[in-house]
């Protein structure tokens, strides 16, 4: 796989996980072209077009044009809270959007490898014996968005036994990092942080349920297994990844204070704690690591020093109006 001068296609480079999975792809010295929705933009060298993936012609004709080896489908409507609100449109976008980048794969000469992104969302209230999940365990989604990725999971491995398609499922664990949507706790308290620094907010920050533990792995650590895996990984295969330990919300808040620069008061926002929280999801990454020898690199630390330091730059963008956008 990934033979040199392979052509590698990022679709939805403009999210969270494109951006450093494209400096990823590019620091290995792999062909790169990357897609974008055309209100985004993205700041690179490489090629970038301009794609939704619920127009199926244009999916198509990308993949003609292109004619990639390797895709690694990232376009998601990625929110669960947006998922309740939008159901029939994250339906369209996860579901159907996924099909026709399979479909568009189908149509190639030969058949491009396609990585499916998905969610650790797809496997829902785990029981207790159940940790760590690994792959056999039953998908069962709690909510709409984490049932759109587990039939993105289904259809990628119908694809891949029904037609003998190179398709990989791939089951992300929460990752974090420098650029990550304030809709996730870790980036969201790191605002806070990087706000009330700047005098922008009140010294409290705001906070959901601290007891739930999760398998938070460095978005960096994450791009470079979905690389590993593209070249290592088996077709029809679904794989974890994911750190493989679990830890506290309130263990990454105590990080973050203690790194922040002002003394900050913590209160409990009942408005950002979910219904159903799951106590405890942790991954079973024996599949991913005997595969490709992955291991996590990124201290927690670092990554959390590394979200303040983009969040601050941020705030301090923000202050003086050189990007007045409310993310
Ligand atoms: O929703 P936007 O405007 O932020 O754009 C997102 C984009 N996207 C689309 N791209 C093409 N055609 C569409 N119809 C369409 N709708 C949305 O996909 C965004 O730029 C990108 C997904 O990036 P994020 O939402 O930042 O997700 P993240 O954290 O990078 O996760 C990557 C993948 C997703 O499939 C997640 O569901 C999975 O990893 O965990």
């Amino acid at each position: 796989m990934n033979s040199n001068g392979e052509k590698t296609l990022i679709i939805g480079a403009a999210g969270f996980v494109g951006v450093h999975l494209m400096t990823c792809l590019s620091a290995e010295g792999r062909n790169v072209s990357a897609t974008k929705l055309s209100q985004e933009t993205i700041d690179s060298d490489i090629a970038v077009y301009d794609l939704d993936i619920l127009d199926a012609d244009a999916v198509r004709t990308l993949f003609e044009d292109v004619n990639p080896g390797c895709v690694f489908h990232l376009a998601a409507q990625s929110s669960v809270a947006l998922s309740w609100k939008e159901p029939a449109l994250t339906v369209d976008i996860n579901i159907k959007g996924a099909v026709h980048v399979l479909e568009a794969a189908r149509a190639m000469k030969h058949p491009a490898r396609v990585l499916l992104i998905g969610s650790s969302e797809e496997y829902g209230a785990v029981r207790p014996e159940q940790l760590p999940v690994d792959e056999e365990t039953p998908l069962r989604p709690g909510n709409i968005y984490a049932a759109t990725k587990a039939a993105q999971d289904m259809l990628g491995a119908v694809y891949a036994n029904a037609y003998g398609m190179d398709v990989l499922m791939i089951r992300a664990f929460n990752h974090i990092g420098p650029g990550q949507s304030p809709m996730f706790a870790v980036s969201d308290f790191c605002r806070q942080v990087a706000r009330i620094e700047s005098g922008l907010q009140e010294p409290i920050i705001r906070v959901g349920n601290l007891s739930a533990k999760r398998d938070f792995t460095d978005v960096r650590d994450v791009v470079r297994a979905y690389s590993l895996l593209s070249q290592r990984g088996e077709g029809g295969t679904a794989y974890n990844v994911g750190s493989g330990c679990s830890v506290s919300i309130q263990s990454i808040l105590d990080i973050i204070l203690a790194q922040a620069k002002a003394d900050i008061r913590v209160e409990r926002d009942e408005t950002r704690f979910r219904p159903a929280d799951v106590p405890v999801v942790e991954a079973d990454t024996k599949r991913l690591r005997e595969t490709t020898g992955w291991r996590p690199e990124i201290p927690v630390s670092e990554t959390i020093a590394d979200a303040l330091a983009w969040w601050r730059m941020y705030c301090r963008d923000d202050r003086i109006g050189i990007d007045g956008r409310d993310i």
